[in-house]
């Protein structure tokens, strides 16, 4: 039985960086949820009989949220759901599984990185038929369209049973609930060098993975440990936790600052890794070496070649505009085309489909290829370990001869967590005010070249996308990015990016924000962040 039940619309169900991210009350609110799935089904044409891919990373309220998707694409005409066992999928395999299926798009849930719990976060984004974020166009009409909708359809009956596999009937439509793990599982197997890494491991190379109490659990025991041979006991919080444990998610070193001491310690193993919320970020850690995310796509990009899914070299590299130049040096080598997009995966979508790039990476701890539409934090894990594999010397040594090779980038990102809203757009509005006379000025120690707000014309449909953070260049190569979040869920969050380059290898061996002092120096100056936000220090530094 279809029921259509009136709703009036939610003013606050704009879709930011990653989909719409609120708190679970607001999820909870009466018709809430329901509005905002109907936005997005109204915003599609032509899915009736078609496939529909749910899945979550296990927070809090993911199951109730599935059985109301569930129950609305039966409503609006889906021919069939495939939803991952117990409502998991990480956001990855959600990505594979939509592509292998010819889904013709999917409901992730999920909220990253953000902290679970009833009064945490809770998230729902939408993903079309290539597996990838909705491109701006449609975020754009689900939210156009959430702004007048009336009414919303869903199925009455009895929930689906999650937690065994299976084919079910709901409403007409059919729902089978897959294992999460196993297609993802086979799609890692044709892209790296198994056997090489499971002798790297046989040898005595130790391997740490934190999987964060999140979504990653089953993936990694089954990857890592059944598939690799790493020691169970080195997955740690392998078991996903609807409040992930009452931590943060975030694979940062702040909120895997347990990782970075063991990985600093005397006893550190080879290797040390951990993934966020969804599985789709990656923090690498070699013993006694922090790899910025940054570097990281740089040397991936360097090295994929190694792995059989790359032999055939690169089509071309991509990267977010805020994430640091390190990758652009080693596509000038390659000589490939390398792209600079606005932050937020959505965006490499295109250049994917046309095959304009193979790798693609973001500051944020995000690194991805064209095997599916999504950042993907395992793929990262085990790109690494193909390379370890085969170049047999430690993380150190690789990073050190890039660097020798390519100079080195040094590199930061500043967070101001929830401050206040109007401050933040306040001081946002100040800089672009006289953006347009930086040029020349002395701000601190550095003399500002040039100064802009990022604009990005897509190449391959020709959209353009504006406001995407203010860029001020300085003299001698140094950079300064400013940019407000757009996956908080309270007040504002000012990032402020920060990369100084450093060809000279007797001048790597720095402290990052040490070798940064004159960056972070011009950003006080130019941004008056203390004025604004009345904080000393930024919240999270990484
Ligand atoms: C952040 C990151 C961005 C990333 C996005 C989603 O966005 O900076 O690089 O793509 O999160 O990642 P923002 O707008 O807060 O800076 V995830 O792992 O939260 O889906
Ligand atoms: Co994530």
């Amino acid at each position: 039985m279809i029921r259509t039940h009136s709703v009036t619309p939610f003013k606050d169900q704009k879709p930011g960086t990653s989909g719409l991210r609120k708190k679970v009350p607001v999820f909870q609110t009466p018709g809430y949820t329901e509005a905002f799935i109907q936005s997005v089904f109204d915003s599609l044409d032509g899915f009736r009989g078609k496939t529909l891919v749910i899945g979550g990373d296990g927070r809090f309220y993911n199951r109730e949220v599935i059985q109301t998707a569930i129950a609305m694409a039966a409503a609006n005409g889906f021919g069939r759901v495939l939803v991952g066992q117990g409502g998991i999928l990480s956001t990855p395999a959600a990505s594979h599984l939509i592509r292998k299926s010819g889904a013709f798009g999917g409901l992730i849930l999920s909220a990253s990185h953000n902290p679970g719990g009833p009064t945490e976060d809770f998230g729902i984004k939408y993903n079309i038929g290539n597996g990838g974020p909705a491109p701006e166009q449609i975020t754009e009409a689900i939210y156009a369209r959430s702004q007048v909708i009336d009414r919303y359809l869903i199925a009455e009956g009895d929930p689906v049973n999650l937690d065994s596999l299976g084919t079910f009937e709901r409403a007409g439509m059919t729902v089978e609930v897959i294992d999460p793990v196993s297609d993802y599982a086979a799609l890692m197997e044709t892209l790296f060098d198994f056997d090489a890494i499971r002798d790297l491991i046989k040898g005595g190379f130790r391997v740490t993975f934190d999987a964060m109490h999140a979504v990653t659990g089953p993936y990694a025991t089954e990857i890592l440990v059944n598939r690799l041979g790493v020691d169970p006991a080195s997955v740690l919080n392998a078991t996903p936790l609807e409040d992930f444990g009452g931590h943060h998610p975030d694979p940062n070193l702040v909120h895997a600052k347990h990782l970075l001491d063991l990985m600093m310690g005397p006893d550190a193993p080879d290797f040390g890794a951990a993934s966020d919320g969804d599985g789709d970020r990656n923090l690498i850690i070699g013993r006694g070496i922090f790899v910025t995310p940054s570097d990281s796509l740089a040397l991936l990009a360097a090295n994929a070649h190694l792995a059989p899914g790359y032999k055939d070299g690169l089509k071309g590299v991509a990267r977010s505009m805020p994430t640091s130049g390190a990758a652009d040096r080693v596509a000038e080598k390659l000589g490939i085309e390398m792209h600079e997009t606005p932050t937020g995966w959505k965006f490499f979508g295109n250049l994917l489909d046309a095959g304009r790039c193979t790798i693609c990476g973001e500051e944020s701890a995000g690194t991805g290829s064209d095997h599916v539409r999504e950042k993907d934090g395992l793929w990262a894990v085990l790109l690494w370990l193909n390379i370890l594999a085969v170049r047999k010397q430690s993380v150190m040594e690789i990073v050190e001869k890039h660097w020798a090779e390519y100079g080195r980038t040094y590199y930061s990102r500043h967070d101001y967590e929830a401050i206040d809203t109007d401050k933040a757009n306040g001081l946002m509005a100040a800089i672009e005010g006289k953006l347009d006379s930086l040029a020349g000025t002395r701000q601190g120690a550095l003399t500002v070249e040039k100064a802009d707000s990022f604009t990005y014309h897509d190449p391959v449909d020709g959209s353009v996308s504006r406001n995407q953070g203010l860029r001020i260049f300085f003299e001698g190569g140094s950079r300064l990015v400013f940019r407000l979040s757009g996956t908080g869920t309270s007040g504002a969050t000012l990032r402020v990016y920060m990369e100084r380059h450093e060809p000279d290898p007797a001048r790597h061996g720095q402290e990052t924000q040490a070798a940064l002092a004159p960056v972070i120096a011009a950003a006080q100056a130019l941004a008056g962040i203390r004025e604004w936000t009345g904080r000393d220090a930024p919240t999270v530094i990484t």
